[in-house]
């Protein structure tokens, strides 16, 4: 059974494409409509089946590896679709996901993932022969698991997180032609009773750009107050990156959810992002500072000031711009991208 549920356009940006991998209960989860502050969020309820947490279901996609207009290769969903980054590929922990992958390029490519298990010949890796010659079809298995208790009361850990998937074999035995036109996205894997979020962000610090894109060109990022916003920040290339997001913060744990007022994870609004790492979070967009044309960035400074940096807006509930918004917006609109020394 092919359970391939792309909801495109949740926002109308291609960041916020989604795979709904994860079954019934996440497809009732992407709401064109905005919540309010205070609404309640919708719990992952159901998992993947009520008893054993490995017990999961084998969901199978095809993807397609193709050159978009702009010279740039994505990976997409549907042939014609491919995005970049690529679409946000989410499971629950316990699921086994299969990827059949089409290489639509006149270049071998792979697509290889963080956090999950897989076997060698799954691995995209030119170093296993794992990887799809052009024009070929090749199948990607990758299985995840929950939590278990092992002697010596040590617990091996599950594979829910914040994860990402990319080339490993576009232009080297590495991916690294792959990586720098585009062949990225995030991959999540949920933890039964996870909660859901309203909107879903993939953002990706890719050598001196955002998502290949530089200031005024990053995608903004469009949510409405009191909506409960996911990013997924995901790190590649050469050179270290921080990502900042303005008037927000998370914790730095797993979820970035606090779990109770006691939680001693670290509070952050600022985390190295550097490449082949990647986390998540959820904000509840506006909480305790309004709507507002929020900026999110590197915090390497010659970096932002190289188009590093891209906008969350967070209209007000009714979908209308803040007061002062569109001033913000044109000023950012005048952004002197990729001019460092001031352009
Ligand atoms: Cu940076």
């Amino acid at each position: 059974m092919t359970d391939r549920r792309a909801q495109i356009g949740l926002v109308g940006r291609q960041v916020s494409r989604r795979s709904m991998l994860a079954g019934a209960a996440v497809s009732v989860v992407a709401p064109a409509a905005a919540t309010t502050l205070g609404a309640a969020p919708v719990a992952a309820a159901q998992g993947n089946g009520q008893g054993n947490p490995n017990d999961g279901e084998t969901r199978r996609i095809t993807m397609y590896a193709e050159v978009l207009p702009s010279g740039l290769v994505g990976y997409g969903l549907a042939p014609g679709k491919a995005t970049v980054p690529g679409p946000i590929l989410e499971i629950w922990e316990g699921d086994t996901l299969e990827i059949e992958l089409v290489n639509n390029t006149d270049k071998r490519l792979s697509i290889h993932p963080h956090g999950v298990d897989y076997s060698v010949d799954s691995d995209g890796s030119p170093l296993n022969a794992s990887f799809n010659e052009p024009g070929e079809t090749r199948t990607y298995v990758w299985r995840t698991r929950a939590p278990v208790k092992a002697k010596g009361n040590i617990w091996i850990p599950g594979s829910a997180g914040y994860w990402h998937y990319h080339d490993h074999a576009m232009g080297g035995s590495h991916g690294t032609e792959g990586l720098r036109k585009g062949l990225y996205g995030a991959l999540i894997v949920r933890r039964k009773g996870d909660i859901l979020p309203d909107r879903q962000f993939t953002v990706v610090f890719n050598d001196m750009t955002i998502n290949n894109k530089v200031a005024p060109d990053v995608p903004m990022l469009d949510c409405r107050l009191g909506e409960r916003v996911e990013f997924v920040a995901i790190g590649h290339g050469n050179t270290f990156h921080t990502f900042h997001l303005h008037a927000h913060r998370w914790a730095n744990n797993r979820t970035g959810m606090l779990e109770g007022p006691n939680d001693p994870s670290q509070v952050v609004d600022n985390r190295d992002l550097n490449p082949g790492d990647s986390f998540g979070f959820q904000v509840i967009a506006g909480e305790g500072v309004g709507p507002g044309v929020w900026m999110y960035h590197c915090h390497v400074q010659f970096h932002s000031d190289g188009g590093m940096a891209g906008i969350f807006l967070v209209r007000n509930e009714d979908g209308s711009l803040p007061d002062g918004a569109q001033a913000a917006l044109d000023r950012y609109h005048q952004h002197d991208g990729g001019h460092p020394n001031g352009g």
